[in-house]
Protein backbone atom coordinates (compact mmCIF):
# COMPACT_ATOMS: atom_id res chain seq x y z
CA UNK A 1 0.00 0.00 0.00
CA UNK A 2 1.29 2.91 -1.05
CA UNK A 3 1.10 6.32 1.39
CA UNK A 4 3.56 8.42 -0.32
CA UNK A 5 2.71 11.89 -1.12
CA UNK A 6 5.36 13.52 -2.85
CA UNK A 7 5.37 17.00 -3.56
CA UNK A 8 6.38 17.97 -7.26
CA UNK A 9 9.67 20.57 -8.14
CA UNK A 10 8.68 23.65 -8.15
CA UNK A 11 7.65 25.13 -11.46
CA UNK A 12 7.74 28.72 -13.52
CA UNK A 13 5.59 27.65 -16.02
CA UNK A 14 1.80 28.32 -14.75
CA UNK A 15 0.92 31.30 -16.54
CA UNK A 16 -0.17 34.72 -14.50
CA UNK A 17 -3.60 35.21 -15.85
CA UNK A 18 -3.23 38.22 -17.74
CA UNK A 19 -5.59 37.14 -20.54
CA UNK A 20 -3.43 37.01 -23.44
CA UNK A 21 -2.36 33.35 -24.72
CA UNK A 22 0.84 35.12 -25.71
CA UNK A 23 1.33 35.11 -22.24
CA UNK A 24 1.92 31.69 -21.66
CA UNK A 25 4.31 30.68 -23.61
CA UNK A 26 6.72 31.07 -20.67
CA UNK A 27 10.52 29.77 -21.12
CA UNK A 28 10.79 26.27 -20.12
CA UNK A 29 13.38 23.62 -19.42
CA UNK A 30 12.15 20.21 -20.40
CA UNK A 31 12.70 17.31 -17.83
CA UNK A 32 13.98 15.61 -20.66
CA UNK A 33 15.80 17.63 -22.97
CA UNK A 34 18.63 15.25 -24.08
CA UNK A 35 16.32 12.23 -24.93
CA UNK A 36 14.14 14.51 -26.36
CA UNK A 37 16.10 15.89 -28.82
CA UNK A 38 16.23 12.97 -31.12
CA UNK A 39 12.31 14.12 -31.65
CA UNK A 40 13.01 17.33 -32.61
CA UNK A 41 13.00 16.88 -35.89
CA UNK A 42 9.68 15.26 -36.25
CA UNK A 43 7.78 18.57 -35.87
CA UNK A 44 10.13 21.51 -34.91
CA UNK A 45 6.96 24.39 -34.18
CA UNK A 46 5.90 22.02 -31.81
CA UNK A 47 8.59 22.31 -29.90
CA UNK A 48 9.39 26.02 -29.67
CA UNK A 49 9.54 27.59 -26.66
CA UNK A 50 8.65 24.89 -23.93
CA UNK A 51 11.16 25.23 -22.05
CA UNK A 52 10.83 24.85 -17.92
CA UNK A 53 12.97 26.10 -14.96
CA UNK A 54 13.07 23.12 -12.62
CA UNK A 55 13.93 24.17 -9.22
CA UNK A 56 13.80 21.74 -6.40
CA UNK A 57 13.62 23.20 -2.97
CA UNK A 58 14.55 20.13 -0.12
CA UNK A 59 13.84 21.56 3.19
CA UNK A 60 10.12 22.59 2.86
CA UNK A 61 9.59 20.01 0.53
CA UNK A 62 10.65 16.82 2.79
CA UNK A 63 8.41 18.47 5.52
CA UNK A 64 5.33 18.50 3.53
CA UNK A 65 5.86 15.02 2.40
CA UNK A 66 6.66 13.59 6.31
CA UNK A 67 3.51 15.54 6.62
CA UNK A 68 1.37 14.28 4.11
CA UNK A 69 2.85 10.28 4.82
CA UNK A 70 1.28 11.09 8.13
CA UNK A 71 -1.82 12.14 6.96
CA UNK A 72 -2.07 9.15 4.80
CA UNK A 73 -1.56 6.46 7.47
CA UNK A 74 -3.89 7.99 9.15
CA UNK A 75 -6.97 7.89 6.82
CA UNK A 76 -8.71 4.42 6.64
CA UNK A 77 -6.90 1.94 4.79
CA UNK A 78 -7.92 1.52 0.69
CA UNK A 79 -10.70 -0.48 -0.68
CA UNK A 80 -9.54 -3.47 -2.46
CA UNK A 81 -7.82 -1.66 -5.86
CA UNK A 82 -11.14 -0.82 -8.29
CA UNK A 83 -11.10 -2.12 -11.67
CA UNK A 84 -9.03 0.02 -13.90
CA UNK A 85 -11.14 2.92 -15.31
CA UNK A 86 -12.24 2.38 -18.95
CA UNK A 87 -10.48 4.67 -21.52
CA UNK A 88 -11.79 3.70 -24.63
CA UNK A 89 -15.17 4.14 -25.77
CA UNK A 90 -17.35 3.65 -29.06
CA UNK A 91 -20.86 4.39 -30.46
CA UNK A 92 -21.26 7.02 -28.20
CA UNK A 93 -24.04 9.69 -30.37
CA UNK A 94 -23.35 12.46 -28.29
CA UNK A 95 -20.47 13.62 -26.52
CA UNK A 96 -20.28 17.25 -24.16
CA UNK A 97 -16.77 18.35 -23.46
CA UNK A 98 -16.17 21.20 -20.58
CA UNK A 99 -13.12 22.54 -20.06
CA UNK A 100 -11.26 24.19 -16.48
CA UNK A 101 -13.62 25.25 -13.91
CA UNK A 102 -11.20 26.14 -11.53
CA UNK A 103 -12.86 26.15 -8.21
CA UNK A 104 -16.27 27.80 -9.93
CA UNK A 105 -19.20 26.05 -8.95
CA UNK A 106 -21.67 28.29 -9.99
CA UNK A 107 -19.78 28.46 -13.45
CA UNK A 108 -20.11 24.95 -13.65
CA UNK A 109 -23.29 24.81 -12.90
CA UNK A 110 -24.15 27.28 -15.35
CA UNK A 111 -22.30 25.23 -18.26
CA UNK A 112 -23.87 22.20 -17.62
CA UNK A 113 -27.52 23.34 -17.77
CA UNK A 114 -26.15 24.99 -20.90
CA UNK A 115 -25.08 21.85 -22.79
CA UNK A 116 -28.65 20.36 -21.39
CA UNK A 117 -27.23 17.59 -19.80
CA UNK A 118 -28.17 18.63 -15.99
CA UNK A 119 -31.66 20.31 -15.00
CA UNK A 120 -32.08 23.35 -12.57
CA UNK A 121 -32.16 20.95 -9.68
CA UNK A 122 -28.49 19.87 -10.79
CA UNK A 123 -29.82 16.43 -12.07
CA UNK A 124 -28.64 14.60 -14.71
CA UNK A 125 -31.19 14.54 -17.37
CA UNK A 126 -28.68 14.34 -20.42
CA UNK A 127 -29.42 10.48 -20.60
CA UNK A 128 -26.74 8.24 -22.81
CA UNK A 129 -24.92 11.71 -23.61
CA UNK A 130 -21.27 11.25 -22.50
CA UNK A 131 -19.96 14.46 -20.50
CA UNK A 132 -16.19 15.13 -20.57
CA UNK A 133 -14.66 17.30 -18.54
CA UNK A 134 -11.47 17.98 -19.42
CA UNK A 135 -9.32 18.34 -15.92
CA UNK A 136 -8.38 21.44 -13.41
CA UNK A 137 -11.76 21.32 -11.53
CA UNK A 138 -9.21 22.30 -8.37
CA UNK A 139 -7.65 25.58 -6.97
CA UNK A 140 -8.17 29.26 -7.78
CA UNK A 141 -11.35 29.70 -7.21
CA UNK A 142 -13.48 28.85 -3.61
CA UNK A 143 -15.92 26.19 -4.61
CA UNK A 144 -14.19 23.67 -6.18
CA UNK A 145 -15.35 20.73 -3.26
CA UNK A 146 -19.37 21.71 -4.90
CA UNK A 147 -17.64 20.87 -8.07
CA UNK A 148 -16.66 17.98 -7.40
CA UNK A 149 -19.17 16.66 -5.23
CA UNK A 150 -21.45 17.21 -8.07
CA UNK A 151 -19.72 15.73 -10.12
CA UNK A 152 -19.19 12.30 -8.04
CA UNK A 153 -23.28 12.40 -8.47
CA UNK A 154 -23.41 13.06 -11.95
CA UNK A 155 -21.42 10.06 -12.62
CA UNK A 156 -23.98 7.80 -10.69
CA UNK A 157 -27.11 9.35 -12.45
CA UNK A 158 -25.56 9.01 -15.99
CA UNK A 159 -24.24 5.81 -15.00
CA UNK A 160 -27.71 4.64 -14.98
CA UNK A 161 -28.76 6.23 -17.29
CA UNK A 162 -26.95 4.89 -20.41
CA UNK A 163 -24.60 7.76 -20.32
CA UNK A 164 -21.32 8.30 -18.90
CA UNK A 165 -19.57 11.44 -16.51
CA UNK A 166 -15.62 11.53 -17.37
CA UNK A 167 -13.44 13.94 -15.26
CA UNK A 168 -10.03 13.84 -16.22
CA UNK A 169 -7.04 14.34 -14.17
CA UNK A 170 -5.85 17.80 -15.66
CA UNK A 171 -2.38 19.23 -13.90
CA UNK A 172 -4.30 20.81 -11.01
CA UNK A 173 -5.55 17.52 -9.58
CA UNK A 174 -1.87 16.06 -10.32
CA UNK A 175 -0.19 18.91 -8.22
CA UNK A 176 -3.44 18.76 -5.25
CA UNK A 177 -2.63 15.22 -5.16
CA UNK A 178 0.98 15.37 -5.42
CA UNK A 179 0.96 17.63 -2.53
CA UNK A 180 1.50 20.70 -4.28
CA UNK A 181 -0.61 23.57 -2.76
CA UNK A 182 0.68 26.61 -4.55
CA UNK A 183 -2.44 27.24 -6.25
CA UNK A 184 -5.27 26.38 -3.50
CA UNK A 185 -7.83 29.03 -2.56
CA UNK A 186 -8.89 30.47 0.93
CA UNK A 187 -11.86 28.63 -0.11
CA UNK A 188 -10.83 25.78 -0.92
CA UNK A 189 -9.10 25.32 2.64
CA UNK A 190 -12.09 26.12 4.36
CA UNK A 191 -14.09 23.89 2.37
CA UNK A 192 -11.72 21.27 4.46
CA UNK A 193 -11.74 23.46 7.63
CA UNK A 194 -8.39 24.13 6.76
CA UNK A 195 -6.50 27.11 5.91
CA UNK A 196 -6.34 30.46 5.61
CA UNK A 197 -2.68 30.86 3.89
CA UNK A 198 -0.26 32.48 5.15
CA UNK A 199 1.53 32.97 1.87
CA UNK A 200 0.08 34.04 -1.31
CA UNK A 201 -1.24 32.04 -3.78
CA UNK A 202 1.54 31.13 -6.77
CA UNK A 203 3.67 30.46 -3.53
CA UNK A 204 4.31 26.87 -2.04
CA UNK A 205 2.29 27.49 1.68
CA UNK A 206 5.36 24.63 3.16
CA UNK A 207 3.95 21.65 4.94
CA UNK A 208 0.32 23.51 6.11
CA UNK A 209 -3.35 21.61 5.93
CA UNK A 210 -3.27 18.56 6.95
CA UNK A 211 -6.70 18.30 6.59
CA UNK A 212 -6.95 19.37 3.28
CA UNK A 213 -3.99 17.17 2.33
CA UNK A 214 -5.84 14.11 3.63
CA UNK A 215 -8.54 14.34 1.87
CA UNK A 216 -6.63 14.26 -1.53
CA UNK A 217 -4.06 11.71 -0.15
CA UNK A 218 -4.70 8.19 -2.33
CA UNK A 219 -7.07 7.29 0.53
CA UNK A 220 -8.88 10.12 0.82
CA UNK A 221 -12.44 10.68 -0.34
CA UNK A 222 -11.31 13.05 -3.25
CA UNK A 223 -7.87 11.57 -4.15
CA UNK A 224 -9.84 8.03 -4.17
CA UNK A 225 -12.13 9.59 -6.53
CA UNK A 226 -9.24 11.11 -8.71
CA UNK A 227 -7.43 7.72 -8.53
CA UNK A 228 -10.91 6.48 -10.89
CA UNK A 229 -10.42 8.86 -13.80
CA UNK A 230 -8.07 9.03 -16.82
CA UNK A 231 -5.46 11.98 -18.14
CA UNK A 232 -6.52 10.60 -21.48
CA UNK A 233 -9.68 9.56 -22.96
CA UNK A 234 -10.93 7.93 -26.34
CA UNK A 235 -14.43 8.49 -27.40
CA UNK A 236 -15.12 7.19 -30.95
CA UNK A 237 -12.52 8.50 -32.96
CA UNK A 238 -11.65 11.60 -30.18
CA UNK A 239 -9.18 12.30 -27.60
CA UNK A 240 -9.83 14.07 -24.84
CA UNK A 241 -6.81 15.37 -22.69
CA UNK A 242 -6.12 18.13 -20.25
CA UNK A 243 -3.18 19.63 -22.09
CA UNK A 244 -1.97 18.17 -25.23
CA UNK A 245 -0.53 14.93 -26.40
CA UNK A 246 2.84 16.12 -27.85
CA UNK A 247 4.80 14.42 -30.97
CA UNK A 248 6.98 12.45 -27.97
CA UNK A 249 3.79 11.10 -26.78
CA UNK A 250 1.80 10.14 -29.89
CA UNK A 251 3.33 6.39 -29.91
CA UNK A 252 2.39 5.73 -25.90
CA UNK A 253 -0.46 3.55 -25.47
CA UNK A 254 -4.09 5.41 -23.87
CA UNK A 255 -3.90 2.78 -21.27
CA UNK A 256 -0.10 3.09 -20.42
CA UNK A 257 -0.14 7.10 -20.16
CA UNK A 258 -3.14 6.57 -17.53
CA UNK A 259 -1.74 3.40 -15.58
CA UNK A 260 1.59 5.90 -15.43
CA UNK A 261 -0.38 8.83 -14.36
CA UNK A 262 -2.19 6.63 -11.32
CA UNK A 263 1.30 4.98 -10.17
CA UNK A 264 2.51 9.00 -9.47
CA UNK A 265 -0.55 9.80 -7.82
CA UNK A 266 -0.53 6.35 -5.90
CA UNK A 267 3.21 6.94 -4.76
CA UNK A 268 4.36 3.84 -6.87
CA UNK A 269 6.24 6.13 -8.82
CA UNK A 270 8.06 9.40 -8.66
CA UNK A 271 5.48 12.04 -9.30
CA UNK A 272 8.35 14.77 -9.67
CA UNK A 273 10.11 12.70 -13.11
CA UNK A 274 6.74 10.88 -14.67
CA UNK A 275 4.41 11.38 -17.03
CA UNK A 276 2.27 13.68 -14.92
CA UNK A 277 4.74 16.12 -14.77
CA UNK A 278 6.18 16.53 -17.56
CA UNK A 279 6.26 19.55 -19.39
CA UNK A 280 5.38 17.81 -22.77
CA UNK A 281 2.98 15.39 -21.04
CA UNK A 282 -0.55 15.16 -21.66
CA UNK A 283 -1.94 17.52 -18.56
CA UNK A 284 0.76 20.46 -19.51
CA UNK A 285 1.36 20.83 -23.23
CA UNK A 286 0.79 23.56 -24.74
CA UNK A 287 2.44 23.25 -28.29
CA UNK A 288 -0.73 22.51 -29.64
CA UNK A 289 -2.56 25.18 -28.54
CA UNK A 290 0.06 28.08 -30.30
CA UNK A 291 -0.95 29.07 -33.80
CA UNK A 292 0.64 26.47 -35.83
CA UNK A 293 1.27 26.45 -39.42
CA UNK A 294 -1.88 24.44 -41.33
CA UNK A 295 0.98 21.90 -42.69
CA UNK A 296 2.30 21.28 -39.11
CA UNK A 297 -0.68 20.97 -37.85
CA UNK A 298 -2.07 18.87 -40.68
CA UNK A 299 0.98 16.77 -39.94
CA UNK A 300 0.75 16.24 -36.54
CA UNK A 301 -3.21 15.44 -37.32
CA UNK A 302 -1.90 12.38 -39.49
CA UNK A 303 0.27 11.54 -37.33
CA UNK A 304 -2.56 11.24 -34.46
CA UNK A 305 -4.67 8.78 -37.05
CA UNK A 306 -1.95 7.05 -37.92
CA UNK A 307 -0.49 6.56 -34.20
CA UNK A 308 -3.41 6.76 -32.28
CA UNK A 309 -6.26 6.09 -34.58
CA UNK A 310 -8.06 9.35 -34.03
CA UNK A 311 -9.44 11.94 -35.85
CA UNK A 312 -9.68 14.54 -33.80
CA UNK A 313 -7.59 16.14 -30.52
CA UNK A 314 -9.92 17.71 -28.02
CA UNK A 315 -7.81 19.60 -24.95
CA UNK A 316 -8.30 22.09 -22.04
CA UNK A 317 -5.66 24.00 -20.12
CA UNK A 318 -4.84 26.97 -22.42
CA UNK A 319 -7.33 29.86 -21.86
CA UNK A 320 -9.16 31.06 -25.45
CA UNK A 321 -9.85 34.66 -24.83
CA UNK A 322 -12.28 34.26 -28.04
CA UNK A 323 -14.13 31.55 -26.87
CA UNK A 324 -13.48 27.96 -27.84
CA UNK A 325 -11.18 27.69 -30.72
CA UNK A 326 -11.67 25.23 -33.25
CA UNK A 327 -8.84 24.68 -36.17
CA UNK A 328 -9.02 22.48 -39.12
CA UNK A 329 -12.45 21.44 -39.77
CA UNK A 330 -12.74 21.25 -35.42
CA UNK A 331 -9.93 18.35 -36.00
CA UNK A 332 -8.27 20.47 -33.28
CA UNK A 333 -10.76 21.74 -30.67
CA UNK A 334 -9.50 24.22 -27.24
CA UNK A 335 -12.45 24.37 -25.43
CA UNK A 336 -10.58 26.14 -21.84
CA UNK A 337 -12.72 29.44 -22.26
CA UNK A 338 -11.36 30.45 -18.64
CA UNK A 339 -14.63 30.56 -17.46
CA UNK A 340 -14.11 30.35 -13.82
CA UNK A 341 -14.58 34.33 -12.22
CA UNK A 342 -11.29 32.96 -10.67
CA UNK A 343 -9.38 32.85 -13.98
CA UNK A 344 -10.86 35.15 -16.70
CA UNK A 345 -14.28 35.12 -16.57
CA UNK A 346 -14.75 33.89 -19.92
CA UNK A 347 -18.51 33.12 -20.82
CA UNK A 348 -19.74 29.31 -20.26
CA UNK A 349 -18.82 27.53 -23.10
CA UNK A 350 -18.90 23.47 -24.16
CA UNK A 351 -18.48 21.80 -27.27
CA UNK A 352 -20.95 19.25 -28.46
CA UNK A 353 -19.84 16.57 -30.65
CA UNK A 354 -22.85 14.40 -32.41
CA UNK A 355 -22.84 11.76 -34.40
CA UNK A 356 -24.87 11.68 -37.79
CA UNK A 357 -25.12 9.45 -40.62
CA UNK A 358 -22.72 12.45 -42.26
CA UNK A 359 -20.32 11.93 -39.59
CA UNK A 360 -19.45 13.71 -36.25
CA UNK A 361 -21.67 17.16 -36.46
CA UNK A 362 -19.33 20.03 -33.77
CA UNK A 363 -21.06 22.90 -32.31
CA UNK A 364 -20.23 25.41 -29.49
CA UNK A 365 -22.99 26.81 -26.92
CA UNK A 366 -22.22 29.53 -25.40
MN1 LIG B 1 -4.45 23.47 -16.56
Amino acid sequence: MSTQSPMLPSRTDEPALAGRSGSFRSARKSYYSDAMSQDMNLHPRLWRGHRCFVAVIVGGLLACGLLGRAAADSAPSAAPAAATPQDSFAGVARIVAVGDIHGDFERLQQVLRLCGVTDAQDQWIGGKTHLVQTGDVLDRGPDSRKAMDLLMALEQQAHKAGGAVHALIGNHEFMNMAGDLRYVSNGELAAFGAGPRATPVGSDPGAEFPSYRAAFAPTGKYGKWILTHNAVLKINDTLFMHGGLSPRYLNRKLRELNESVRAELKGQRDARTGVGADPEGPLWYRGLAESLQPQVLQAYLADLGRTQGAQRIVMGHTIQDQGITLREGGRLALIDVGMSRWTLSGAPSCLLIERTAKGDELSVRK
